[in-house]
């Protein structure tokens, strides 16, 4: 009944698309048979329910609703009240969080709140208590100038990009790096672990004002205890993104000193990597902080997606069930199933394995660039993305290394068995390429040749898998 249900309105639904711009009904089309036929490793990426999807695709993505539940800066918001409510409840339920805030666009957009909160309650300023007590036009050109001068001066300390940790935790081209002071740490140049001496060394010597934790990269699991007492001992708010494990959190697979929120002062993420929701963004935070992460929008944020907000509240219910906690597990069992492949292989990993979501995999042993890898894996119908590697020689854009992740082929019903198998393909690719030139006959960081009948041997085994475990398997387009 649900299959069918689903089947009819979908196709319904492409019929009304191609009623009015044929072309992006068939790119829609394209798009399901595409993911349908690929080996989808992007450590990001996942299927997200036929629930939430079509919860994303209703009326109210036509309604503004700037400020918060109860408090708004337009009319008519009754029922987005609603709406946010019952996400920020289930949120708070889901992860044990005194406050959620739901309404960021995506996870850049929930860590620039985090940050602004921190600002908002940390910098001591009487220029600032003016302009939280709204006497905004007593300020005089020199006030602002002062209050920029305190907001833009104070120090930041992250996981550094190529250690695994994000662009947002203080990269210097992004704007965390430029807003603030900021200093990196890193991992141990031996084993590419985190080494929590050295980062409490690096944080009593720099004192930044907020200690970012969390990764987008890290093939393992962070202590944020331990982080805790990092912050604590150098008077540091602690900021944990969670971007990538958040599924991790709420399936309790991290618990403990694993499980960042009750450590953390803010802990962000995402809603659609691991956790499996739609495309965008959340904050918990502990109770000092809600009030200005309240005012993230309209002093960070546009007006919320009001219907992003309520497929958030559909994926946040789906993920306080027992089938998640499974498949939660299943995700970190997969992912040591697809270390060990390799591993046996004589492949080489950043930090010898995982005990999470993420498998990096150099590729410097291939003879490969990542950028070369990830090219010739695609051609073989395997979609992963190329990441640097610690202290990569070659650099953010060609870079050593390919990230893999089993959060979405996990939901396609992947076991050990199969990602033994993604093991062995990705070997035979990567055994049967070879770093191209470029035209002027030197070695060429971009370009390569895969061996012939590699691709096809590749994409038949990979259709074995893939027919056996259908994405959207009920889900029959007309
Ligand atoms: N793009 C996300 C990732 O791939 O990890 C983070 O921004």
């Amino acid at each position: 009944m649900t299959d069918s249900l689903i089947s009819s309105a979908y196709s319904q639904a492409l019929e009304v698309i191609a009623s009015v711009e044929p072309r992006i009904a068939e790119a829609t089309r394209q798009e399901l048979a595409d993911q349908r036929g690929s080996l989808k490793l992007i450590a990001s990426e996942n299927y997200a329910s036929p629930a939430v999807l079509m919860t994303m695709g209703t009326w109210f993505s036509d309604k503004y609703a700037e400020g918060t539940v109860g408090h708004r800066f337009y009319a008519g918001c009754q029922n987005v009240d609603t709406v946010e409510s019952l996400a920020a409840e289930h949120a708070r339920e889901l992860f044990g969080a005194p406050y959620a805030y739901v309404q960021p666009h995506s996870g850049i957009d929930a860590n620039l709140v985090a940050f602004w909160s921190i600002l908002a309650n940390k910098v001591e300023s009487p220029y600032l208590e003016k302009l939280q007590a709204k006497n905004v036009n007593e300020l005089s050109e020199a006030d602002w100038e002062t209050l920029r001068h305190e907001f833009g001066n104070q120090r930041l300390l992250g996981m550094s990009l190529d250690a695994g940790g994000h662009l947002t935790h203080g990269f210097r081209p992004n704007i965390s790096g430029k807003m603030f002071h900021q200093q990196q740490y890193g991992t141990d140049p031996e084993t590419g672990l985190l080494d929590y001496d050295a980062v409490a060394a690096k944080a009593r010597e720099f004192k930044p004002l907020v200690l970012v934790a969390g990764y987008s990269a890290y093939p393992r699991r962070v202590n944020f205890a331990k982080m805790r007492e990092i912050a604590d001992e150098v008077g540091a708010v602690l900021m944990v993104d969670m971007a990538h494990f958040a599924g991790l959190v709420a399936g309790k697979v991290f618990t403990g000193e694993e499980n960042p929120v009750p450590y953390a002062h803010l802990t962000t993420t995402t809603t659609h990597k691991s956790l499996r929701g739609p495309r965008g963004g959340m904050v918990l935070a502990q109770e000092e902080f809600a009030a200005d992460v309240d005012r993230g929008c309209p002093m960070v944020l546009g007006g919320p997606l009001s219907h992003v907000m309520a497929a958030k509240a559909v994926a946040f219910a789906e993920a306080r069930t027992p089938d998640f906690q499974a498949y939660a597990q299943r995700i970190a069992d997969n992912a040591k199933s697809l270390a060990d492949g390799f591993l046996t292989r004589g492949a080489n990993l950043v930090t010898g394995g995982t005990d999470n979501h993420i498998v990096l995999l150099d590729v410097s042993s291939f003879g490969l660039t990542g950028r070369q890898a990830e090219s010739a894996l695609l051609d073989a119908g395997v979609v992963t993305n190329r990441n640097s590697v610690p202290a990569d020689p070659n650099g953010a854009w060609y870079t050593s290394g390919i990230r893999l992740g089993t959060p979405a082929l996990t939901t396609r019903g992947f076991g050990h068995d199969e990602f033994d198998t993604v093991a062995e393909l990705i070997v035979d690719v990567l055994s049967n390429t070879e770093a191209g030139t470029t035209k002027a006959g030197g070695p060429s960081k971009a370009s390569y040749v895969l061996g012939d009948g590699v691709a096809d041997r590749v994409t038949k085994q990979s259709a074995e898998m893939l027919d056996k475990h259908p994405l959207y398997p009920g889900l029959v387009l007309s």
